[in-house]
């Protein structure tokens, strides 16, 4: 963690230890914030915003789209990523350059030099939804790490352990920021505590979570 990637923190927003393998860098896309939304309508505008259904059944509250050459989907029959949106069976749009390259940034920044992300989750949380505690683990190569940048209404996001049943730590995340999850916490369990009502300047009341991964096995 270098002092200069925080020169206009405050002490208190300043990078903090979370969980070991897991490094928060607390603004460190805060002045991509407005940039990122506007690629974000453009993301949307070609693959919208959708509820998945999990192979149990539920509908999620979080709705979500993808970008890049993957992208992760769920429904009855399983999770899984795949090339094509399945809502128009077309490949999802492109990733934009500058999220890529704010993914591999941030990545390099946190010690994994070389992340290129083949497939952007995107997302969106209106006051109410959550994300319960789970693992990704539908990647294929665990020795990346998972890239994510927050946009919108501040989150609690819950850190376990690789152990379902292990409570949770609790982290606020908000605008700006970006966590880098690799190692150790690569494969903890984590989930998003329902959202409350809010209003932000950004994106009224909303919370967006763009996570970048290596999903697959191309080089
Ligand atoms: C820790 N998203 O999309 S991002 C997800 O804010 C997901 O939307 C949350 O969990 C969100 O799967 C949290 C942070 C995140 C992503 C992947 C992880 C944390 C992680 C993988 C392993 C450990
Ligand atoms: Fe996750």
């Amino acid at each position: 963690m270098t002092a200069d990637l925080f020169e206009d923190t405050p002490p208190e927003r300043m990078a903090q230890p979370m969980v070991p393998g897991a490094v928060l860098l607390q603004g460190f896309a805060r002045d991509l914030q407005a940039a990122l939304l506007t690629s974000f309508e453009e993301v949307i505008a070609q693959a919208p915003l959708r509820h998945l259904v999990t192979p149990g059944g539920y509908t999620m509250s979080v709705a979500m789209t993808n970008c890049g050459p993957l992208g992760w989907v769920s429904d009855r029959r399983g999770y899984r990523y795949q090339a094509t949106d399945p809502l128009s069976n077309q490949p999802w749009p492109k990733m934009p350059g500058a999220w890529r390259e704010l993914a591999a940034r941030a990545a390099a920044a946190a010690g994994y030099a070389g992340f290129k992300p083949d497939a952007c989750l995107v997302n969106s949380y209106q006051p109410g939804a959550k994300l319960s505690l789970h693992q990704d683990r539908d990647e294929i190569d665990m020795s990346a790490p998972i890239v994510s940048v927050s946009l919108g209404l501040p989150a609690t996001f819950l850190f376990g352990t690789e152990r379902r049943a292990d409570k949770p730590q609790r982290f606020r995340l908000l605008s700006g920021d970006v966590v880098v999850w690799g190692g150790a916490s690569r494969l903890a369990y984590h989930g998003i505590a329902q959202l409350p009502a809010g209003d932000h300047a950004l994106t009224g009341a909303r919370r967006i979570n763009l996570t970048f991964r290596k999903a697959g096995d191309a080089a």
